[in-house]
């Protein structure tokens, strides 16, 4: 097979004073970072859709580089794309991949002509994975750009279109498990809705969650061992996504008793989209012991759309780290780089320049993490802000044991609450930039 990123050759971890723009400047793969290599702790990934398929269309004007990969029909095309992401991912270092099922095969009129392609190129896939030793990180089903979602796929007001999108889900489930996938998303698509005049939103939600019931049922009946996830969003392309967060997801889920059977696929532009940082949606997500996985992307807080970034910004891409680490780690789950370079950057070459940004990013927000955590002020801080709930009536509050009457005779002792110390924001903040920067 031809070389289709010529005089590009793997990348490699050549330390922060090197002046080589395609080489790792921090992501040294085999180095340990809190008792795990760096490879181990991150889990990069890539993402399909964006990085083989993403021409840099917007709104206003078509693509600006092609991604046809020298493919002369639909097929080629596909097959062309599979060598090229296996080249990129062998020279850019990455073990995982994700995909939407349309990424991979090409979409024909016809369901069944469409899965014989997908059937194909997942004989491709795997050969491929085998040969380069890669993995698939998570699959998932595109149930939003043909025109039957346009009013939802598990949401739409259409019964067709909803078997439409459980045909496409049991297909992508199927390659996933094939594959090895160790997990398969939802992604809430078109799930969602503009105006409530021509809505029945008790219906469409109850119907989303038997989708998702059904998938998990018919995923588990033929083998697959991966994590399920929901990967929340608050808005584009419907107005209100219903999957807005991970607090509304949460409540979903528990309503409809799904919330053993999923967990969360945290992106960090979504976050800022629900105005939230990155790093609060995965706390959310933590302590309600449903942290999954990670689309690792960045968006500019000036805009309000999903802009899909690669990150740069070390002060998230640390805080981030923290709160997986603090997570136990990934198990299933990684950095799956939902993220495409501008439009302007068109050459083939900013797709590295892109990833190695990314990458290098994220291992210098482990080492900050890392280095955070070892150094305990933080940690010490937040423990002993607390440590009123350790003896006395706190304890008997954390305990259960506490009653409301308890509660009263210790406030009407005390006359008032005159111990209160300060929460000393500034100097925690700096102790952040004196380990980031030390
Ligand atoms: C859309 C988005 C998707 C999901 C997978 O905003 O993030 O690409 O990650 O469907
Ligand atoms: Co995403």
């Amino acid at each position: 097979m031809s070389e289709f990123f010529k005089g590009i050759h793997k990348i490699k971890f050549e330390g922060a004073k090197t002046d080589n723009p395609l080489s790792f400047r921090h992501y040294n793969p085999d180095a340990i970072v809190g008792g795990k290599t760096m490879r181990q702790q991150l889990r990069f990934a890539m993402s399909y859709w964006h990085t083989m398929c993403g021409e840099g269309t917007d709104m206003f004007g078509r693509g600006t580089v092609n991604k046809d990969f020298h493919g002369k029909n639909p097929m080629e095309v596909f097959e062309n794309k599979a060598h090229a992401a296996f080249e990129l991912m062998h020279k850019l270092d990455i073990d995982f991949f994700c995909f939407h099922d349309r990424d991979i095969a090409p979409e024909y009129e016809v369901l069944q002509e469409t899965n014989e392609g997908l059937d194909k190129i997942t004989i491709l896939l795997k050969q491929l994975m085998k040969q380069y030793n890669k993995k698939l990180l998570w699959g998932t089903a595109n149930n939003f750009s043909n025109p039957r979602y346009m009013h939802g796929a598990g949401t739409s007001c259409s019964a067709d279109a909803f078997c439409f999108a459980a045909a496409q889900i049991k297909k992508a489930l199927e390659i996933t498990t094939e594959l090895g996938g160790e997990g398969y998303v939802f992604w809430g698509g078109r799930e969602g809705y503009d105006t409530l005049l021509n809505t029945d939103m008790g219906l469409e939600l109850d119907n989303m969650a038997k989708l998702m019931r059904m998938s998990v049922e018919y995923g588990r009946s033929i083998g697959f061992k991966g994590d399920f996830y929901i990967e929340p969003k608050p808005k584009e392309p419907t107005k209100h996504q219903y999957d807005f967060d991970v607090a509304t997801v949460l409540g979903f889920l528990r309503k409809y008793r799904l919330d053993k059977d999923f967990k969360m696929n945290i992106e960090a532009n979504h976050a800022t989209l629900a105005q939230h940082t990155f790093q609060h949606e995965l706390r959310v997500a933590r302590v309600n012991d449903v942290f999954g996985s990670i689309d690792a992307n960045q968006g500019d807080l000036l805009l309000g759309w999903d802009t899909d970034q690669f990150p740069t910004n070390v002060y998230d891409t640390a805080m981030c780290m923290y709160e997986v680490i603090k997570a136990g780690g990934f198990t299933k789950g990684g950095l799956n780089f939902d993220a495409k370079t501008r439009r302007g950057s068109h050459e083939l070459e900013d797709i590295f320049y892109s990833y190695i940004a990314g990458m290098d990013a994220f291992a210098l927000g482990l080492k900050v993490a890392d280095r955070l955590i070892a150094d305990g002020r933080i940690d010490k801080f937040v423990e002993d802000r607390y440590a009123s709930y350790k003896s006395g009536i706190g304890a008997d509050i954390v305990s259960g044991k506490a009653t409301m009457a308890d509660l009263e005779k210790h406030a009407l002792a005390l006359g008032d609450v005159v111990n209160l110390k300060s929460s000393r924001q500034e100097y925690l903040e700096n102790i952040v930039n004196s380990i980031m920067f030390e």
